[in-house]
């Protein structure tokens, strides 16, 4: 069941302060924790990595072996591997025409300027134990660094007894070099400072416990890391004219994620959302993970009834969720509205759960409004880009004067020098000019 609300300007904003409410908050205790694991390993090295590992998961970290990937990968259902074979294919291709290229242009002075892309080179991917070990989340976090051209991408997990088959099947279709069985802090902190056979990586992703979490926040800048996940959210924004039957279905398929996730529905039709609301109570009765919707619905979940599709739009970006769903007559029409949301799914026939596994665009995306500023992962995040500069004599000389007076303005004579050596005539270069 959910919550029925008419925007009036003041009901909207009591649920989005609870939305924003359930954005990770820092634990004091859990970060201090996470510090000395991080600090013990840079000091003790695998030793340490060892130890915590021991004391946490019961056992050593281990590398994996490319015959037990091959027999994880022999374990799954045949249809299993098919899908992940085509979520992969239609990962890397959605990637492949993303990758920017190498440019370079001659500047308005006459000079070759440019920028280079180049793929990190070793990046870790993290895949937390138990039941959040999702094998799509493998594929959504591996398969765009492959295509960025990472030389060597490691994945780890925790060192439990039955490590899960497809999660490592899936680290074998999208191309994982290696993968290795330690987890927790002690794993984030081996990947900042490198322990043992455990390397020092450029760039961690993918989601992990609260140590894990605050471990990854405090070895940016050693590394770089991908957004830190908050619960999963959607957000629909439908009209009197959608079915209320895949509306519901699609707000309780983020709201089985977890007791914090958010499902939303904004409407201008106050008979939609009963009808949804009746839909969401008749699909729960058959779904297995009722316990968990009901919490997430009851705490995070309401449908708002506005005004207009264009109020809906506004508040939709001021929401700024995970997922966007807009299931309207006209839903291309809605998008120019739309500036804040992680990925948008246009009609009724693109459920979110077709972007959670298959239709290429990553389900890695900003969380906890933070779509407002950071965009889902792709080869973007698994590329750098360095500048070049070229010049000749011919291209320098017209600007050689107006280097040297900035230079001067900031009283750096060595900059001017270095400009001023080159066209002086008693250098070599003179008998060049
Ligand atoms: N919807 C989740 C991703 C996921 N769903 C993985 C199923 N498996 C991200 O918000
Ligand atoms: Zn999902």
């Amino acid at each position: 069941m959910i919550q029925i609300v008419k925007a009036d300007g003041r009901a909207e904003e009591a649920v989005l302060a609870a939305m924003r409410a359930r954005a990770a908050q820092a634990n004091q205790a859990i970060d201090a924790a996470a510090a000395e694991i991080m600090e013990t390993v840079r000091e003790k090295g695998f030793e340490a990595v060892r130890d915590y590992s021991l004391r946490f998961d019961k056992a050593e970290p281990r590398e994996l072996t490319l015959a037990e990937l091959e027999a994880a990968y022999g374990r799954c259902p045949k249809e299993l591997i098919a899908a992940l074979e085509r979520a992969a294919a239609n990962i890397r291709d959605y990637n492949e025409k993303l990758l920017s290229r190498t440019m370079e242009w001659t500047s308005p002075d006459g000079g070759i300027v440019g920028r280079v892309v180049r793929g990190l080179t070793r990046v870790g991917i993290y895949v937390p134990g138990g039941t959040a070990a999702y094998p799509s989340s493998v594929l959504m976090n591996a398969v765009p660094a492959k295509v960025a051209g990472v030389e060597e991408i490691v994945m780890v997990t925790p060192p439990t007894e039955n490590l899960n088959d497809a999660v490592l099947a899936a680290a074998k279709i999208a191309g994982v070099d290696r993968v290795i069985a330690v987890g927790g802090a002690q794993a984030v902190a081996a990947l900042t400072y490198g322990a043992g056979f455990i390397p020092r990586v450029d760039k961690l992703v993918g989601p992990g416990n609260a140590y894990v979490a605050a471990a990854k926040r405090q070895a940016y800048g050693k590394l770089d890391i991908d957004m830190v996940a908050g619960p999963s959210e959607v957000l629909v924004i439908a009209d009197g004219k959608a079915n209320p039957k895949f509306v519901a279905a699609d707000l309780l398929s983020q709201a089985e994620h977890d007791k914090l996730a958010s499902a939303v529905l904004l409407t201008d039709d106050l008979e939609l959302a009963q009808a949804v609301d009746a839909e969401i109570i008749r699909q729960t009765g058959y779904l297995s993970r009722s316990e968990i919707m009901e919490c997430s619905l009851r705490d995070f979940g309401c449908a708002i009834v506005c005004k207009t599709l264009a109020d809906c739009a506004a508040l939709a970006n001021e929401v700024a969720p995970e997922h966007l769903e807009i299931v309207t007559e006209d839903p291309r029409a809605l998008l120019p509205a739309i500036k804040n949301a992680g990925a948008v799914f246009l009609g009724a026939w693109s459920p979110e759960p077709l972007g959670d596994y298959l239709a290429g665009p990553d389900h890695v995306l900003p969380t906890s409004g933070t779509a407002r500023f950071f965009s889902p992962l792709s080869v973007d995040s698994f590329l750098k880009t360095m500048s070049i500069i070229q010049y000749d004599q011919a291209s320098l000389a017209p600007i050689k004067d107006q280097i040297i007076t900035l230079a001067q303005s900031e009283k750096l004579t060595a900059h001017a020098n270095s400009i001023q050596v080159r066209f002086e005539s008693d250098g070599l270069v003179k008998e060049e000019i």
